[in-house]
């Protein structure tokens, strides 16, 4: 700090975890804090939606305002008229949403369902586990086989790369399995690039080598599982060379990796959301955490299934329990639905105010063409709370200013580890932005809601969450958190999750999805640089060329006359995208990959790849959308 002002950041060396490493999306997070283009005041829209035309105004009369547009539609449509939209810009457990959860609740509106990220494959896991836990990530180090399954960790993951690289040093094998040859990928011992989606069959052909070699023990099977036999009998046909035309691995690699897996203990599978954003996505995490159930992989310290450790936290503070006590939303829908939830005339009553924080919708969520639609609807009274004008808030009635990271108290948990760390503000919020929970304590007093659950200051919040009894909290308190910055969750190193659990295994259903265009196209956080849809508004975080590129493989780009660095033109019923083009074989023939997070100015048609996407939900509206199973025509332009 240097009078007031930010002037280096860097990571703490003695964190087990980073080591003092940061990863390339926020070294230069200083300059996303003092950026020229910080939304710095409330802000009014005076030109047509989306023209990104604003005046400054006061919090006074923002709030006035959204107070006002609130009390009537309340009053003439009910509170389900109006639609709260957040999801992961920030991760820490406080400013995510607790208060706005107690206002949005207090109010009775509708709600939105938060489940793009990781719901979809908590629950494939949980249906082998029970839970959705699996193993601490850091324990991967113990492995002496190591499954990186449908996961980009050196570049989504950084941290635990290095964890992945310890095992390697001490003898493990590193096993990709991706249809992309990503980063990861190209770093690992063995790669088995399989047909998009075919994971099942994989797994199926896995199973089959295992059972046909004598390398499951039937005594582990019948005192741990339930089913086995059914799950047996399904891959009965899943042989090598069945397996190796449905998935296009070869017959010999399926067997090797079977027998690594059954024989070089512990043996472990990491996996995060990339196979979830499928129609299938839930079998493929239930197949996948069936591998180490199986061969009991679970009896090993390190040996197992290590996903997400969000659940940990959430666990950890009892965030149901908060979820429980609130009433319940007048109406949920899939955040993915976003679209049609704006512009379906059947959505009775209509959305009429729709209030974003800690979200991008306008370039996250898939169906995007129809996302605009709805937010240049003339009748939708939209507020956006955020520290850029992205393209979602580019359509907003109101922008409301929001703190950064290093401006605001949080408590940031962490996916790839079990620390904890208190985030403590080290600058003055910047102009007049404000934390979110902030924001939701202004506009409790101006809707009347002056119950104290909707005024507990950032530090209550953090008290209280830190007060929850479990057993993971054992020794972690406030004070602490002050004096060393973090704290692991009470949980031992090498702890074997499941030791005692009966898993629940049956029939794998290896269905896959059926073409309905040439060409499957993917989309990937591709970039080390970015965070989502964060970074994509600043040069110096951009790749060379600075615009996305449509990945083609040499085959399909020969039979299309497609040029390396030649535009082209990606479309489906839903969307249309001018691109360039890069002639890759990362990619395999009849799949195409266009990178995920790039805002809409990146294009001529000014949207950007989830134009193209399917919104496509399981039939239950719960869990994640169907990202890749999008097909689409390309043509030379
Ligand atoms: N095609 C395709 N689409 C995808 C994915 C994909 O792989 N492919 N991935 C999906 C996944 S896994 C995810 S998690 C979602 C991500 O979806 P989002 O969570 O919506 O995206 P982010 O870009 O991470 O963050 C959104 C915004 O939050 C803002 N923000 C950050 N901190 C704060 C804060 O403290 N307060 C407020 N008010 N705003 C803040 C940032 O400025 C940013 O613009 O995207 C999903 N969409
Ligand atoms: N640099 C960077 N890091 C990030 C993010 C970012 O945007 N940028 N976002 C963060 C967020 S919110 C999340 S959720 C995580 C996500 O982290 P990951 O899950 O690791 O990332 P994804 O790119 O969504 O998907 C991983 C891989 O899944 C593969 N995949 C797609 N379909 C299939 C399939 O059918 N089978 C198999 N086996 N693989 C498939 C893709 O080719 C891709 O390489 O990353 C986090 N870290
Ligand atoms: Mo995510």
């Amino acid at each position: 700090m240097e009078d007031g002002r930010a002037v280096a950041l860097r990571g703490l060396a003695d964190h087990p975890t980073t080591k003092g490493q940061l990863c390339p999306k926020v070294n230069r997070f200083l300059d996303r804090v003092h950026h020229p283009d910080r939304i710095l005041t409330p802000l009014r829209r005076t030109g047509p939606k989306g023209s990104g035309e604003f005046t400054p105004v006061t919090w006074d009369d923002a709030v006035a305002e959204i107070g006002e547009r609130f009390r009537s539609i309340i009053a003439q449509s009910g509170p389900a008229a109006i639609l709260p939209y957040s999801f992961d810009g920030t991760q820490g457990v406080i400013q995510k949403g607790i208060l706005a959860r107690r206002f949005f609740a207090a109010l009775g509106t509708s709600d939105v369902r938060r489940h793009l990220c990781g719901v979809t494959a908590w629950l494939g896991a949980a249906d082998v586990l029970g839970t959705p836990r699996g193993i601490d990530p850091e324990d991967l180090h113990l492995a002496r086989t190591v499954i990186l399954w449908g996961t980009n960790t050196f570049v989504t993951n950084r941290h635990l790369w290095t964890t992945i690289e310890q095992a390697r040093e001490a003898g493990a094998e590193v096993i990709v399995v991706d249809p992309v040859r990503t980063a990861t990928a190209e770093r690992a011992d063995r790669f088995l690039q399989l047909r998009p989606g075919s994971d099942v069959a994989l797994v199926a052909g896995l199973i089959h080598v295992m059972d046909r070699d004598g390398l499951l023990d039937p005594t582990w099977l019948a005192e741990h599982t339930t089913d086995a036999t059914d799950l047996l009998v399904s891959v009965a046909d899943a042989t090598p060379l069945t397996t190796e035309a449905r998935t296009g691995i070869p017959a010999d690699e399926v067997v090797a990796v079977a027998h690594r897996f059954a024989n070089v203990r512990p043996a472990a599978v990491r996996s995060l959301v990339g196979p979830e954003h499928r129609g299938n996505g839930r079998e493929i995490m239930r197949a996948i955490a069936m591998l180490p159930t199986v061969t009991g992989a679970w009896r090993d310290a390190g040996g197992g299934l290590a996903r997400s450790t969000q659940v940990w936290w959430e666990e950890a503070f009892g965030l149901d329990t908060e979820e429980a006590r609130l009433a319940p939303p007048a109406r949920s829908f899939n955040m993915a639905r976003l679209g049609e939830v704006l512009t379906d005339p059947t959505i009775d009553p209509p959305i009429e105010a729709l209030f974003v924080h800690n979200s991008n919708p306008a370039v996250i969520a898939p169906d995007q063409n129809r996302i605009i639609e709805g937010l240049r609807r003339e009748n939708l009274f939209t507020v956006v709370a955020e520290q850029f004008l992205t393209d979602t808030a580019r359509h907003a009635d109101l922008v409301l200013p929001a703190t950064t990271q290093i401006e605001h108290l949080d408590l940031a948990p962490a996916w790839g580890h079990l620390n904890v760390a208190l985030n403590r503000p080290a600058i003055a919020p910047m102009g007049e932005a404000k934390p979110n929970n902030e924001i939701f304590r202004l506009l409790a007093t101006e809707l009347g809601l002056d119950a104290p659950e909707h005024h507990e200051s950032d530090e209550d919040l953090i008290r209280g969450l830190l007060e929850n009894e479990h057993p993971m909290l054992d020794g972690i308190t406030w004070e602490r958190l002050v004096d060393d910055g973090w704290a692991r969750f009470a949980i031992d190193p090498g702890t074997r999750p499941h030791a005692d659990t009966t898993f629940t295994l049956g029939p794998l259903d290896i269905d896959i999805a059926e073409p309905e265009a040439p060409f499957q196209l993917i989309s990937l956080k591709q970039h080390v640089a970015f965070l989502n849809a964060n970074y994509a508004q600043f040069p110096a975080h951009l790749p060379t060329p600075p615009h996305p590129r449509l990945e083609v493989h040499p085959i399909d780009a020969s039979a299309l006359g497609v040029t390396d660095g030649g535009r082209v033109r990606v479309h489906n019923e839903r969307g249309s995208l001018t691109v360039e083009a890069t002639v890759s074989d990362r990619v395999q023939p009849g799949l195409v990959a266009l990178p995920f997070g790039w805002g809409h100015s990146s294009t001529p048609e000014g949207r950007a790849v989830n134009a193209l996407t399917n919104p496509a939900v399981p039939d239950d509206d719960t869990g994640s959308a169907a990202f890749h199973d999008t097909w689409v025509h390309i043509e030379v332009v």
